[in-house]
C-alpha cells in the first residue's frame, strides 16, 4: 500500500505538470517554464513608430491569454543611448508597483495585495520612453518574465520585439537657386541658395565650383541662419572650387529661407561670356548622426556677362538720340516690339515699363536739358 501512494503522489505531479495545474489537482504550486508568446511585446500594430528625437515610444506588455494573476515581475531592456524619461503605466495588477531603471533597464514587479488574484488579459504594462537621439530601428526586450497566476508560477519568459522608425526615410535637405543670373559690366554677382525643403540638420557640407571669368568674393550667411550657427569655414581651395562647412549644436529647422549667398566678380576681360556656377551639397547630418536625403544633390547657375547698360541708347548704337526716343514711341504706340535688352536700355527711370515718360527723358538728355537719367 505504500508503494501504491508513492505511484498515485507521482501520477498527481506528472499530470501537474502536463496541464499546467489545470488538471483539477490543486493541492501543488506548480511551477512550469513559459512558453514562447505568452508574454510579448509590440509598439503599435506593426512595431513602426516615429523615432525622431522627442517622439514618445509605447512598449506594450501583453499577456496571450485571461489569467487570474497576483503578480508579474520582469526586466525590460532598451538602447539607452536612444532613449530616456521611462515611464511605465496601465499596470495590472495595479495596486503594487515596485519599479527601477538604470543603464538601460527597467525592473518592476507588479503585485496585488494581499494576494489576491486580479484577472488580466491583454495589455498587462505601458512603457513609454523618449527619445534623445534619432535612430533608424532598435531593439527591445523583455525577459526573466515571472506570472504568479492562481495556482501555476510561470518563470523565465523572454521576448524581444525590433521597432523600425516611420520617419526614417523622409528627413530631407534640399536646397534651390537661379538657373541663370546676368551681370553687366564688373558688378558684384550674388547667387542666393534657398532652403527648400528640411527636416532639421546640425552639419551641411556645400562644395563651390565656378568657371573661369569669375572671380570668388564671398560668402554671406542670410540674417536668419546667422542666428543658429555655431561654426562655419569657408575655404577657397584653389581657383575655381570653394567649400563651405557651416555646423550648430543643434538642428536648424528653417524652411523657405535664404541659406547663404555666394558673391562673385566678373574679370575686366570676361564681357559677353558665359560661366557657370555649380553648388554641390555634399554632406548633410542632423545631430543624431543618421542618414539625411539631400547629399550629393547639385544646382547649376549660368552667368552671363554683358556691357554695361547704357540707358537711353535704345537701339543699341552707342549714341543716345531722338532715333531712340521715337524707338520708345514706337512701342508705346504697339508698331515696334522691343526686345528684352532693348526694353532695359529704354525704361530710363526705372519704373520696369516703357512709357512716354521714358521717351521724354530721352528727347531732354538729347537737348541737354538732363545730364544723366
Ligand atoms: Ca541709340
Ligand atoms: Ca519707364
Amino acid at each position: 500500500m505504500k508503494k501504491l501512494g508513492v505511484y498515485l503522489l507521482s501520477a498527481a505531479m506528472f499530470l501537474s505538470v502536463i496541464f499546467g495545474g489545470n488538471a483539477g489537482i490543486s493541492v501543488y504550486a506548480d511551477t512550469q517554464e513559459m512558453q514562447d508568446g505568452m508574454v510579448t511585446l509590440s509598439v503599435g500594430t506593426t512595431d513602426t513608430t516615429g523615432m525622431e528625437i522627442g517622439d514618445e515610444v509605447t512598449i506594450d506588455i501583453n499577456v496571450s491569454q485571461q489569467m487570474s494573476v497576483s503578480k508579474i515581475t520582469g526586466i525590460f531592456s532598451y538602447d539607452e543611448e536612444v532613449f530616456e524619461e521611462i515611464k511605465i503605466g496601465n499596470i495590472e495588477p495595479a495596486d503594487g508597483l515596485d519599479k527601477g531603471y538604470s543603464n538601460g533597464r527597467l525592473t518592476f514587479t507588479s503585485n496585488s495585495t494581499n494576494n489576491n488574484p486580479t484577472t488580466v488579459s491583454g495589455t498587462v504594462a505601458s512603457v513609454t520612453l523618449k527619445v534623445k537621439k534619432a535612430t533608424d530601428t532598435t531593439t527591445f526586450s523583455y525577459k526573466e518574465i515571472e506570472i504568479s497566476a492562481a495556482d501555476t508560477t510561470y518563470q523565465n519568459g523572454k521576448d524581444e520585439v525590433e521597432v523600425t522608425n516611420s520617419k526614417k526615410d523622409s528627413r530631407t535637405f534640399e536646397f534651390d537657386m537661379a538657373t541663370t543670373a546676368t551681370v553687366h559690366d564688373k558688378a558684384i554677382l550674388t547667387v542666393p541658395v534657398k532652403i527648400e525643403q528640411n527636416t532639421g540638420f546640425s552639419a551641411l557640407g556645400i562644395t563651390v565650383e565656378y568657371g573661369s571669368g569669375l572671380i570668388y568674393k564671398s560668402v554671406d550667411l542670410s540674417s536668419e541662419m546667422k542666428a543658429y550657427v555655431d561654426c562655419k569655414e569657408y575655404s577657397n581651395v584653389s581657383t575655381g572650387k570653394l567649400t563651405i562647412a557651416i555646423a550648430a549644436l543643434k538642428d536648424i529647422k528653417l524652411v523657405g529661407t535664404d541659406l547663404l549667398y555666394l558673391n562673385f566678380e566678373a574679370t575686366p576681360d570676361s564681357l559677353d561670356i558665359t560661366a557657370d556656377i555649380k553648388v554641390t551639397v555634399t554632406q548633410v547630418e542632423n545631430q543624431s548622426l543618421v542618414s539625411m536625403n539631400g547629399a550629393g544633390e547639385s544646382k547649376t547657375c549660368t552667368v552671363s556677362f554683358k556691357e554695361e547698360l547704357q540707358l537711353g541708347d535704345v537701339n543699341g548704337d552707342g549714341d543716345i538720340n531722338l532715333i531712340d526716343a521715337s524707338y520708345v514711341l514706337q512701342s508705346y504706340n504697339g508698331v515696334r516690339e522691343l526686345t528684352t535688352d532693348q526694353k532695359e536700355r529704354a525704361d530710363v527711370n526705372g519704373s520696369d515699363t516703357v512709357t512716354l515718360v521714358d521717351a521724354f527723358r530721352i528727347m531732354k538728355f538729347y537737348n541737354g536739358a538732363i545730364k544723366s537719367f
